[in-house]
This record gives structure tokens, sequence and C-alpha cells, in this order.
């Protein structure tokens, strides 16, 4: 069954050129790209797309950090696109947890750099497309 997920290249990512490298590995797999955006996330985005995580202690370094600079939104979509790209991007810390071959693994480097966002179930997703992309 074919699914949608949403995936964003975080803005350390950008900043790092890894954006080419993290749409090959999506397209490699064989997931396809349903909409594709750079842009400047502002607060009430970041605020909305992150909102289990409010009031946790690394919630205000979160959002600094996701609107700190460009990033690009992507909705891909395939047969399990959801847990098919959360295995792409590996464990959340890049470090003890993503394995190397994983997006975060190869290149991450400590927890809040860690590249790369993907949906953790299909009913995020559905939210967070309709944050991210609106129109779609
Ligand atoms: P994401 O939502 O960004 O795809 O990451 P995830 O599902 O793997 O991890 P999640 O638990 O949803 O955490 C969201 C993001 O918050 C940052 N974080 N920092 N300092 C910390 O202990 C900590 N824990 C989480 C990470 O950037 C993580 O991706
Ligand atoms: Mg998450």
């Amino acid at each position: 069954m074919s699914e949608r997920t949403l995936v964003l290249v975080k803005p350390d990512g950008v900043a790092r050129g890894l954006v080419g490298e993290v749409i090959a590995r999506i397209e490699r797999k064989g997931l396809k790209l349903a909409a594709l955006e750079l842009r400047t996330a502002d607060r009430a985005t970041a605020e909305q797309h992150y909102a289990e995580h409010d009031g946790k202690s690394f919630y205000n370094d979160l959002v600094d950090f996701i609107t700190g600079g460009p990033l690009v939104a992507l909705v891909v979509e395939g047969v399990r696109a959801v847990p098919a790209f959360r295995q792409l991007a590996g464990g959340t810390d890049p470090v003890e947890k993503a394995t190397p071959g994983t997006i975060r693994g190869d290149f991450g480097t400590e927890v809040q750099f860690n590249l790369v966002h993907g949906s953790d179930s299909v009913e995020s997703a559905e939210r967070e497309i309709k944050i991210w992309f609106p129109n779609l």
C-alpha cells in the first residue's frame, strides 16, 4: 500500500550540502518525491511540527535550531514510505543509535544536529503534511 511521509532536511543538512545525498538515497530506495520546497520555517510552523515535544528540556533549542536557517521540506511517497524513510534516516542519536549506512549514522554528529526528520507514523505524516504543504 502506497503511503506518504513528511521529510525535512534540517538546517544543518542544508548547510552541510547534504540535500542531494538525502534525495539520492530516497530515490534509490524506490520512493518518489511528491513535493519539495526550500524554505526557512517560521516559529509557528516549527512549534506545530514539534508540538509533541512542547515542555521537554530540548524543545526551545529544537525550535530555535529548526527555524535558524533554510531547510528542505519534502513529501515522499511509496510502499511503506513512513518506516522506509525512518530506516534510511537511522536512530535519533547519530552516534549511539544510528548505524553506519544510514543518513544520520554516516553524516550525523550529535543528537540535536541529526540532519533529517521523518514522520513516525502514517497519522503523524498526514498531520505534518498539512502543516508544511496545506494545499497538497
Ligand atoms: P525527528 O522527529 O526530528 O524525525 O526525530 P526523531 O523522531 O528521531 O526523534 P524525536 O524523539 O521526535 O525528537 C525530535 C528531535 O528533537 C531533537 N532531540 N534532542 N537533546 C536531546 O536529548 C534531544 N532529543 C531529541 C532531535 O533533533 C530529534 O530529531
Ligand atoms: Mg520525531
